[in-house]
């Protein structure tokens, strides 16, 4: 029976993920690294620093630790630039509504993201108070896919693993969520997402009967 639910942030909440990609673009060209969307689907979900070690992986470069953290910061900085203009407008349709009747429905509510400025994006869309429970890249060692992040929510929302209902628009972070013994729904494409146990193209969309079929088929 599900009792919470996790939302990922980038990508789920917001359309964050359009500037983590527009400012690793921005980086790429400058380093002369080919760098499409497709290729951005790998670093959705992972730490700052991994993303960076996969840019270089795509541009077949090597960079000592301090040039590496550099860029890393360089990045985060346009990214920063970005995401300070941004509206509370822009948090997708529906999430707000969505998570009000969850709450309704007696569920305990967590946001879980690898990015370090997950804090500063919620405040900026004034969607702090929706989330019992905060936890961001400052608070873990290892980044999605590793089930770290989602097993920290449940323990500070009091609950078990499996009582938990993730939302992931990234394949590392649905293999996270399904590592920490959790269940996910992908935002995003079937294709992508396959693992997830149901997948629809944005959080809005999904219903309280939505939730019924996952607690169904979690009882099968
Ligand atoms: C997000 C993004 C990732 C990004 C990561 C780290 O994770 O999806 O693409 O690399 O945060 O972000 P930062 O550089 O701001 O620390 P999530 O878990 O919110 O999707
Ligand atoms: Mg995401």
């Amino acid at each position: 029976m599900i009792k919470a639910v996790i939302f990922d942030l980038d990508g789920v909440i917001v359309d964050t993920a359009r500037y983590h990609f527009l400012a690793w673009k921005r980086l790429a060209d400058e380093l002369g690294i080919k760098f499409t969307e497709a290729d951005n689907e790998r670093l959705k979900g992972v730490s700052r620093i991994r993303s960076m070690e996969i840019l270089m992986e795509l541009g077949g470069i090597t960079l000592s630790q301090h040039e590496k953290e550099r860029l890393a910061n360089k990045k985060n900085a346009w990214f920063v630039d970005y995401v300070e203009r941004m509206l509370p407008e822009e948090i997708f349709p529906g999430v707000t509504a969505l998570i009000t009747t969850f709450k309704q429905h007696g569920m305990r509510i967590a946001l879980a993201s690898s990015s370090k400025n997950a804090k500063t994006v919620i405040q900026l869309l004034r969607i702090e108070h929706l989330f019992e429970v905060v936890v961001d890249g400052t608070m873990v060692v290892h980044s999605k896919p590793d089930p770290e992040i989602f097993l920290l929510a449940a323990t500070k929302l009091g609950v078990e693993p499996k009582e938990c209902l993730v939302f992931e628009d990234a394949e590392a972070g649905v293999e996270a969520a399904l590592a920490a013994g959790m269940h996910c729904v992908g935002i995003g494409t079937p294709e992508q997402l396959f693992k997830a146990m149901r997948v629809i193209r944005t959080t809005g969309e999904f219903t309280m009967s939505m939730l019924d079929d996952c607690n169904a088929a979690i009882k099968l």
